[in-house]
């Protein structure tokens, strides 16, 4: 149930008003280390990085530094991943499928001006110039985890506002039952919209508890500055409980519908990736398993450590409340 609340006039599903029991006692543990000088070298170098990332950018783009974010759960206690690496190591097929692709064929990528239109069940339908998208709230530093499908994983701080801040501003109608998101699809920009490998426009859809999250966040920017070409700019959205790819790049359109809407990995094939996609280790891909992942930047070929890949990526505190009572195998 949705119930509208906060001086900030959010909607948050109920449940998450309660500050998370988990992410408390994560936080207070990490304080209590930090204050005994008991922390190990990997914490030490963690909040090291953790000071770099918050007061250092790369320099590479125009900067878009982001406040603190009151939303819990929005720093993740683990290492970002090297700006390099987020940035070499990229999903984004429209620009083609090596992981070496975007970064090479995105640089020319022409993402102004940029609209994003707003249309379905909603009072305020209407094309949204970027600038003002960019302003309609408070831009925050989030720090989340990234798991892709595949088996690998980022760190990545991001700098956004709560998509729920956007939704609210549109005003969904009791239709609106569920957010489809349509991403940028121009052949003579991005070389592999001309070959069948999805069928283009790559979309994504979220279940309107889902898109009201807190957690669920639109995104201009990471590691404080604008988007990079590859990384999907100049806005995208970013849903850390679930695989990489519901984190739609590019958006164009954001469409508010009562039926569940068709998916690009859905139609590619449905057996492997279903309308949910919540990060779960003990619900298999048919073709592998997904109890363990690669950080990356933690080395890779014969020697890569994996870890243990967690429910909800590790936001369950946080998100599972969404999910009560549904079969996870069944709704995968
Ligand atoms: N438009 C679009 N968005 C996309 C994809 C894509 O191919 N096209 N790939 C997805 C996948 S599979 C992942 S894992 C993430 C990767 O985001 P990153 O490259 O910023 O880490 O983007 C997602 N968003
Ligand atoms: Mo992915």
């Amino acid at each position: 149930m949705l119930i509208r609340s906060g001086d900030n006039g959010f909607l948050h599903p109920a449940s998450s008003e309660i500050t998370p029991q988990a992410v408390y006692r994560q936080r207070r543990d990490l304080l209590r280390l930090m204050a005994s000088g008991t922390a190990g070298a990997a914490l030490a170098s963690w909040a090291g990085r953790q000071a770099l990332a918050d007061t250092a950018r790369p320099g590479k783009l125009a900067a878009l530094p982001g406040g603190k974010s009151p939303v819990p759960g929005a720093i993740a206690i683990d290492k970002p991943t090297d700006y390099k690496d987020a940035t070499s190591y990229n999903n984004f097929y429209e620009f083609g499928t090596d992981k070496s692709d975007p970064a090479e064929n995105a640089t020319k990528f022409q993402t102004r001006p940029w609209t994003v239109e707003i249309e379905g069940a909603v009072k305020k339908p209407g094309r949204y110039a970027f600038e003002d998208l960019l302003k309609l709230a408070p831009q925050e530093e989030r720090i989340y985890r990234l798991r892709c499908v595949e088996g690998w994983s980022m760190v990545i701080p991001w700098v956004g506002y709560s998509l729920s801040a956007l939704v609210n501003k549109v005003e969904p109608t009791g239709n609106a039952k569920f957010v489809e998101f349509v991403t940028l699809a121009d052949p003579k920009q991005m070389p592999y919209v001309k070959s069948h490998v999805l069928d283009w426009p790559y979309t994504e859809g979220l279940r309107m508890d889902e898109a009201m999250h807190p957690l669920a966040l639109l995104a201009f920017g990471m590691y404080g500055e604008v988007l990079p070409n590859q990384n999907g700019a100049p806005v995208r959205l970013v849903v850390p409980w679930k695989y990489g790819f519901k984190s739609a790049k590019s958006l164009v359109k954001i469409r508010f519908v009562e039926k569940m809407p068709p998916t690009a990995w859905n139609k590619a094939a449905a057996n492997e990736y279903g309308f949910y996609s919540n990060v779960n280790p003990n619900v298999d891909h048919p073709r592998w398993s997904q109890a363990t992942e690669r950080r990356i930047g933690e080395g890779g070929g014969l020697f890569a450590k994996r870890r243990k890949t967690e429910m909800f990526n590790g936001y369950e505190p946080q998100v599972g409340q969404l999910y009560a009572g549904m079969d996870l195998k069944k709704n995968y």
